[in-house]
């Protein structure tokens, strides 16, 4: 039986190698990804996201008990920020969801953000989907908000949590704009902290600012106290009233899509910019061009367009 197989029927050790083979660009991993892509599309993707250290991780373990209360299969995806902020982080993950590591309906995925080839949101497009067709009914991604690279893998996302704590003051502000901007919960925890109550002030103020229409989702404040599993139960209640929301708004089918889209632009364009230049080696008018630019006699926009409009009949 082939990996794919395997992983269909459930065995998160064939599940774990399929990821790691796709981590590698092996083939083998991206014939079973085709292989699985049919059985995926029903999970429900929630990004848990906030700077180092605000609890995330306690947060996302107590969120997967609360769906495994639910019956719910649950998938985790920790993106590992490789320090400089918290070094150790996957040890950390793995400690604080421990508990969950002989329950076979929870599989915990940690992703370093070093040493991704192909980019850290696709290793996380295509362990989502492999999780996804596995059966897993919800699948929380939890990662540090802070490049850019984390933004793209929040926008993988159905709901996205984002999470701060009280004290923080200009902090928040700090906060890339980005992430605020696609908050659908904001999760203030550490409320047992002082400061909660101006936190939340803060908070309410500055989703003041951004603008929706009558349809649109209005973004939530929620107090937790995740050490002390305080606000959990509320906070997965507010999930899935946004999940329910995006199905009931049509907007469920058009964010799995754009997903999709975005991923098959990013595979085209490598594959594309490969046969350009493989063809391009035949050629020598290209060759000259490509000559040209290493020498710095043309600019990279007038040597690229220089190669498609050479190109352009023959692809
Ligand atoms: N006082 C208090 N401490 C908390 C709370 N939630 C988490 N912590 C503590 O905060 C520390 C960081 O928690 P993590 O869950 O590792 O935070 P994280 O956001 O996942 O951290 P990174 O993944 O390293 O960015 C731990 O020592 C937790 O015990 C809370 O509600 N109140
Ligand atoms: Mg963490």
């Amino acid at each position: 039986m082939d990996l794919a197989e395997e992983a269909l029927k459930g065995s998160q050790l064939a599940g774990a190698r399929l990821i790691r083979l796709l981590e590698d660009r092996d083939p083998v991993g991206i014939e079973g990804l085709k292989a699985l892509y049919p059985h995926s599309g029903s999970a429900y993707l929630v990004g848990v996201t906030g700077p180092p250290g605000v609890g995330k991780s306690t947060l996302v373990d107590h969120i997967v008990a609360e769906f495994r209360r639910r019956q719910k299969r649950v998938g985790v995806i920790a993106i590992d920020p490789s320090s400089p902020f918290s070094g150790g982080a996957v040890l950390g993950d793995r400690v604080r969801m421990q508990r969950h590591a002989t329950d076979e309906g929870v599989f915990i995925r940690s992703m370093a953000t070093r040493g991704q080839l192909g980019g850290l949101s696709r290793s996380t497009y295509e362990t989502s989907v492999v999780l996804d067709a596995m059966g897993y009914d919800v699948i929380v991604v939890e990662t540090v908000g802070v490049g850019q690279d984390e933004l793209d893998v929040v926008d993988l996302a159905h709901t996205t949590a984002v999470v701060s704590v009280p004290g923080m003051g200009d902090g928040i502000q700090a906060m890339k704009a980005g992430i605020l901007e696609i908050g659908d919960l904001f999760v203030l925890n550490k409320a047992d902290l002082p400061g909660a109550d101006e936190a939340e002030r803060q908070l309410a103020m500055m989703l003041q600012l951004r603008e929706f229409g009558e349809k649109d989702w209005e973004p939530r404040v929620l107090r937790t106290v995740a050490v002390q599993e305080e606000g959990i139960v509320e906070l997965v209640d507010a999930l899935l009233d946004h999940h329910e929301y995006l199905g009931k708004s049509g907007k469920l089918a058009p964010k799995s899509e754009k997903r999709d889209f975005h991923f098959f632009v990013e595979l085209l364009r490598a594959g594309a910019s490969e046969k350009i230049l493989k063809t391009a080696e035949r050629s020598p008018g290209c060759r000259a061009v490509i000559e040209d630019l290493k020498a710095h006699r043309v600019d990279p926009y007038s040597a690229a367009e220089a190669l498609i409009e050479r190109l352009q009949c023959e692809i």
